[in-house]
């Protein structure tokens, strides 16, 4: 490869950003690994040893001033992100809104809403400055799109995602800078393990006896949205697993 190319993605401690670290790693890409749980990332840096220079962060990207801290503070050899990947996110209590507590729906705010927009507000003058083929790919959801119950905030915070998404596009019209929403839909991660807050059964559930998407499977999307000539824009990407689909309307009968 002849261009040094530096991807930053944030919740890479699991999931859809790990998969996606090994993915970018084995085509060559240097990386920038964020997450809060460090002795994960340094795992991850340990396991990516020898293949690619890797900068591990602790962050947590509620915090917008250790957001702007640690873009600030990136190493010579990877200030040039060339793609972004805003991928920490989480769900929380999959049950009526009326049962869930405020703050789960404010943590849902403050890590999907606020910690993307610091991210991505901390990193803009970089990808500019990157100008053509630079990419900001945001982890959307199929829940951004399509209500279901129990989705309350958490769809409305990927709601959110791609509507930014769409208006960052057109700021960014003449930078070169490229944004994607890619909304996924049922993926085995450790994602349903944090919404239950921990229930292993339910999580296993969840995913027995169908076929959901994998990270790995998501993280080839993301290499493909980043490796697109750099004319291309693809605005959003919505991927199901083809044992997933929608449901009739609810109706509530006397
Ligand atoms: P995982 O739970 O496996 O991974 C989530 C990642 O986000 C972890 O690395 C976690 O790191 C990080 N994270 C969470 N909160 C924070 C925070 N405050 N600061 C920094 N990092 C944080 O789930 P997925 O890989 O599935 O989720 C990745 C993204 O994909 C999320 O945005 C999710 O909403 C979205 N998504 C998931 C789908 C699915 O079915 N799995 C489908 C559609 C979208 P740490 O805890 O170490 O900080
Ligand atoms: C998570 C995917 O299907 O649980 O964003 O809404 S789903």
């Amino acid at each position: 490869m002849s261009e040094k190319q530096v991807a930053f993605i944030t919740g890479a401690t699991s999931g859809f950003g790990e998969a996606a670290a090994h993915y970018f790693a084995e085509h060559g890409w240097s990386l920038v690994l964020s997450g809060r749980r460090f002795s994960r990332l340094e795992a991850l840096k340990d396991a990516l040893a020898g293949k690619v220079p890797v900068h591990i962060i602790e962050l947590d990207v509620r915090d917008s001033d250790a957001v702007k801290t640690a873009v600030a503070g990136l190493p010579e050899e990877f200030a040039d992100v060339k793609a972004l990947i805003n991928n920490a996110g989480l769900a929380l209590s999959p049950m009526p809104s009326q049962k869930v507590d405020l703050e789960d729906w404010q943590t849902m705010i403050d890590t999907n809403v606020k910690g993307l927009v610091s991210v991505t507000h901390a990193l803009l003058p970089t990808l500019i400055k990157h100008g053509a083929g630079a990419s900001i790919i945001n982890i959307g959801s199929i829940a951004g799109q399509w209500p279901y119950p129990g989705s309350h905030v958490y769809g409305a915070t990927k709601a959110f995602v791609k509507q930014f998404s769409y208006n960052l596009r057109c700021d960014l019209l003449g930078t070169g800078v490229r944004v994607t929403d890619l909304a996924p839909g049922i993926a085995e991660t450790e994602f349903t393990l944090v919404r239950t807050k921990g229930d292993q059964a339910a999580s296993d559930s969840l995913y027995r006896g169908t076929t959901p998407l994998s990270a790995q499977d998501i993280a080839e999307q993301m290499y493909y949205i980043a490796t697109l000539p750099d004319h291309m824009n693809i605005n959003r990407i919505e991927v199901m697993p083809v044992r997933q689909a929608w449901n009739p309307f609810a109706i509530d009968r006397d």
